[in-house]
């Protein structure tokens, strides 16, 4: 897949304003600051597509980019942030929960992950909600400028074991750094988007 356009289309926290063109979509979640905008900006290759945080939790709405004027990339906000309140968390869920159920033309999620550490509790409710859903994941462990290739391997293993994949599951690595990882995450999305017919 060659990404040659990608604009902000919208930012939605309620489905009323999600875009309507039925276009297919491919979401992207994981904790906040793990590096769901940056990931995005690497695959359209454009530095500020996506705000980058430095503050951690920044992305509170779901974000819609139109690709190549033929499906949409979605920015989903983090979860885990330790200094959201009760009721912060419990309106994040909702805003996720209620885009995840019933969205026809979502044709796969990618869950990012951390390759330095263990998925946490919330990685692993996610991957569950994205299994029970019957949508198609995408796992990226990010980062991996960060390990060497060894700590790499056995933390692959780690994840694998902690998310319960199946052997035939893959888990794709990256760095937004040296964009290593970039054209196997875009291959693998190449096979899932229909990138020949507008949807509409
Ligand atoms: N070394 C390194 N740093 C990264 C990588 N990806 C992201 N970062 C850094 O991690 C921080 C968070 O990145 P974001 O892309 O904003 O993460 P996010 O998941 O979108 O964060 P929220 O929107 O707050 O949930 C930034 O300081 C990035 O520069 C990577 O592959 N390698
Ligand atoms: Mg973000």
């Amino acid at each position: 897949m060659k990404i040659k356009k990608s604009e902000f289309i919208v930012s939605a926290v309620h489905p009323h304003q999600y875009p309507r063109d039925n276009r297919e979509e491919v979401a992207f979640v994981g904790r906040s600051n793990v590096g769901k905008s940056s990931l995005i900006n690497v695959l359209v290759n454009k530095k500020k597509l996506v705000k980058v945080s430095g503050t951690p939790g920044k992305t509170r709405l779901i974000n819609f980019f139109l690709i190549n004027e033929k499906f949409y990339f979605v920015d989903l906000p983090g979860y885990g942030y330790a200094r959201v309140s009760k009721m912060e968390m419990k309106n994040w869920g909702g805003i996720i929960e209620k885009y995840l159920q019933g969205r026809k033309q979502l044709r796969a999620i990618v869950l990012i992950l951390d390759c330095r550490h263990k998925p946490t509790e919330d990685d692993i409710t996610m991957y569950k909600w994205i299994k029970y859903y019957n949508y198609r994941a995408v796992i990226v462990a990010t980062k991996i400028d960060k390990v060497s290739r060894g700590k790499l391997n056995s933390n692959l293993k780690i994840i694998r074991n902690a998310l319960n994949l199946k052997t035939q599951d893959k888990i794709l690595t990256f760095s937004a750094l040296n964009k290593a990882g970039r054209k196997e995450i875009l291959d693998t999305l190449d096979s899932i988007v229909d990138v020949t017919s507008e949807n509409q």
